[in-house]
């Protein structure tokens, strides 16, 4: 972890501007009867959690260009996880992914987490690929498979995950299925389904008392013709089949261009199956851009239906903040850095919108006040209150400016050296 009173030094140096900038903001806000305080209180609450594969470089199909110092395993993962988590005070969990991940010893590497104040988010299975000296291919499809001992071998494997994540502490498993077909054809489309669902609710019926299981719908890639889990109407269905306790998340980079995720959210807030997020951006498709890199105002939408389900006190309203990156060209820490504050800006404002108004104008239909309410608290520079939060947690005002002050990634180049550090393809 970095040192404290480097961070403290930090805050100190950048106190006075700080001081004025909160101050003046938090006038304005009086003047739309919004109490600064209550924003900064509801923000210091917001956790998200850092999947264990964003702390390595990234990489396309076509290469990979590796910095220094990246982590060797998952101890030193963790190790960059908690600076994230000193600076921000917003990243206490991990969402670990297995194999990619997998602890040789669940328990030492969950006292590795309490003694860095860190704990476990959602664990991740993985039957999109094969793993050395394992018995069945998944080729051609995990739990949509044809042959039986495919997908029982399949189902073992998410068993098998929940049972490490039950010694971690974790209390959620995300299973995104790359099942699919390349050729019409190639795969009956309903009983692909039927074997997807009966697989799921195979696991489903293992899932321990106090978990969740998120199914992830994906449209396309790797399957380019038909995907099992394609859309969030298909994911709705698989949930809503298996139980209460079964429910969807909506990976901001899983849906074709132009789809309105903040409706996609607000069908499945309705529906109670909103399980949770996996954070990203992209100008194509699951192009897993930092948060808010290019499509700020949708996050902040995304975000608007959240805050408005909590204001409406939806039942069963409890989503799963995650992050889910690739950082090929960004320092992968530096880069969830960024993350944090992207989405804490778009939550803050979504705090900020002045919701009896709204309601107002959109019960007369005014649609000008009712778009220009929305813009009013998009468009209201909330920094400040982003810096104050943070700052309140004892970490620091400007989290990527103190951390290449302080010069953890060449102390990393010069520790950890060139590993045998191999990337995971995204999710
Ligand atoms: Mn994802």
């Amino acid at each position: 972890m970095l040192d404290p009173t480097r961070i403290a030094e930090h805050n100190d140096a950048a106190h006075e501007h700080h001081r004025r900038d909160y101050e003046h903001l938090g006038q304005h806000l009086q003047r739309r009867k919004v109490d600064i305080e209550r924003i900064v209180e509801q923000v210091q609450a917001f956790a998200v959690a850092v999947p264990s594969w964003a702390l390595g470089t990234g990489g396309t199909r076509f290469g990979r260009f590796p910095g220094g110092g990246e982590p060797r395993d998952i101890y030193e993962k963790m190790d960059d996880i908690a600076v994230i988590h000193q600076l921000t005070g917003a990243t206490p969990r991990v969402s670990l992914h297995i194999p990619w991940d997998e602890p040789d010893d669940p328990a030492a590497l969950r006292q590795h987490a309490d003694d860095l104040h860190l704990g476990f988010d959602a664990v991740n299975s993985n039957t999109f690929q094969d793993q050395p000296g394992q018995d069945r291919s998944y080729k051609f499809g995990s739990l949509c498979h044809t042959d039986a001992e495919v997908r029982r071998q399949a189902v073992a494997h998410n068993l098998h995950v929940m049972e490490v994540g039950k010694t971690l502490g974790s209390d959620s498993i995300t299973i995104w299925l790359a099942d699919g077909s390349n050729y019409p054809g190639q795969m009956h489309l309903r009983a692909s389904y039927e074997r997807t669902l009966d697989g799921l609710q195979q696991i489903y019926a293992q899932l321990p008392a106090d978990w969740r299981l998120f199914t992830e719908h994906k449209p396309y890639e790797p399957a380019f013709y038909a995907t099992v889990v394609q859309d969030w109407g298909s994911s709705l269905m698989l949930a809503q089949a298996l139980g209460a306790r079964a429910q969807c998340l909506v990976d901001l980079g899983h849906h074709l261009p132009n789809t309105n995720i903040e409706l996609v959210v607000a069908r499945l807030l309705t529906a109670g199956k909103l399980g949770g997020f996996h954070f990203n951006d992209s100008k194509y498709g699951d192009d897993d851009l930092t948060a808010g890199s290019i499509q700020p105002y949708q996050l902040f939408l995304v975000f608007n239906e959240l805050v408005d389900a909590v204001q409406a006190d939806l039942d069963g309203f409890d989503p799963a903040y995650m992050i889910d990156q690739s950082h090929n060209l960004k320092d992968p820490i530096e880069a969830l850095l960024q993350t944090v504050e992207n989405l804490q800006r778009a939550y803050a404002q979504a705090l900020l919108v002045d919701r009896e108004a709204l309601a107002t104008y959109q019960a007369t239909n005014d649609v000008l006040m009712a778009e220009r309410t929305l813009k009013r608290a998009y468009q209201t520079d909330v920094t400040p209150i982003l810096a104050e939060a943070r700052k309140r947690a004892d970490g620091a005002i400007d989290p990527v400016e103190v951390f290449r002050a302080a010069g953890y990634r060449q102390a990393k180049v010069d520790e950890r050296q060139a590993g045998d550090y191999v990337p995971p393809s995204s999710l």
